[in-house]
């Protein structure tokens, strides 16, 4: 059984070659922000408690962090729309809100979580003509390429070889992060109930891609239980 199949590959003695990596809980991706996730205010209790668990011996945030000019935002597209989608450099291209400004309240690391262990924080889609879902990889730039952010680099030298990877949005910045990683050769595992969705009709079509690249899915409870 798949449940059993989990608990045995997260049992301890792999832990020392584990990471955490928490994706962009920011004030503008939770209710009432500027790209505010649904429910993604459910995640921060139980994320509290796992950064507060020492399960993991390394843990690595990120946060988007964009400047006001950047290429993702409707305001910088003459007659368009939040939710618009055009073609950029090739690549289908959703437009959103202005979200995650630098150094604006809602780039802010939400305080609930206790950051205290967080080794690193990476930041990504500061380029003004490239977004970027994945903390590994940033979108599409207009050469055509996906210019790496140094993530995969940073936990490869660290002896990373697993990655669990939890937060929002489970649509594009988790997925792509955990595709990313698994094209990087890492073991990858999703913590299902650590993520929510902007488009919540999302999870079943994210839950068969995961599945398809590889990458295992567990719950939080899965994760306790199998390192108790
Ligand atoms: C994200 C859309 C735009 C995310 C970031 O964190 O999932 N989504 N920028
Ligand atoms: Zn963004």
């Amino acid at each position: 059984m798949r449940a059993k199949a989990t608990k045995e590959r997260t049992s301890l003695p792999d832990q020392e070659f584990t990471a955490l990596l928490v994706v962009d809980v920011q004030y503008d991706f939770l209710p009432g922000g500027a790209l505010g996730v649904p429910d993604g205010d459910q995640i921060l209790a139980p994320l509290s408690r796992l950064l507060s668990s020492n399960v993991f011996p390394l843990i690595v945030a990120t946060q988007d962090w964009h400047p006001p000019n950047h290429v993702s935002f409707a305001s910088n597209h003459r007659d368009k729309q939040p939710m618009d989608r055009i073609m950029l450099y090739g690549h289908e291209q959703t437009l959103w809100p202005d979200h995650c400004i630098q150094g604006t309240h809602g780039a802010k690391l939400h305080p609930g979580p206790d950051w205290t262990k967080v080794a690193a924080i990476i930041r990504k889609a500061l380029d003004p003509t490239t977004d970027s879902y994945s903390a590994i990889r940033n979108n599409w730039n207009p050469r055509g390429v996906r210019p790496p952010t140094g993530l995969a680099g940073y936990l490869k030298n660290r002896r990373i070889e697993r990655i669990f990877v939890c937060g929002l949005a489970l649509d594009f910045c988790v997925k792509w992060t955990a595709e990313d990683a698994i094209d990087e050769g890492f073991e990858v595992t999703v913590i299902w109930d650590l993520c929510r969705a902007i488009d919540s009709s999302a999870s079943e079509y994210v839950r068969h891609d995961l599945a398809e690249r590889g990458v295992e899915v567990v719950t939080l409870a899965d994760l306790f239980e199998a390192v108790k």
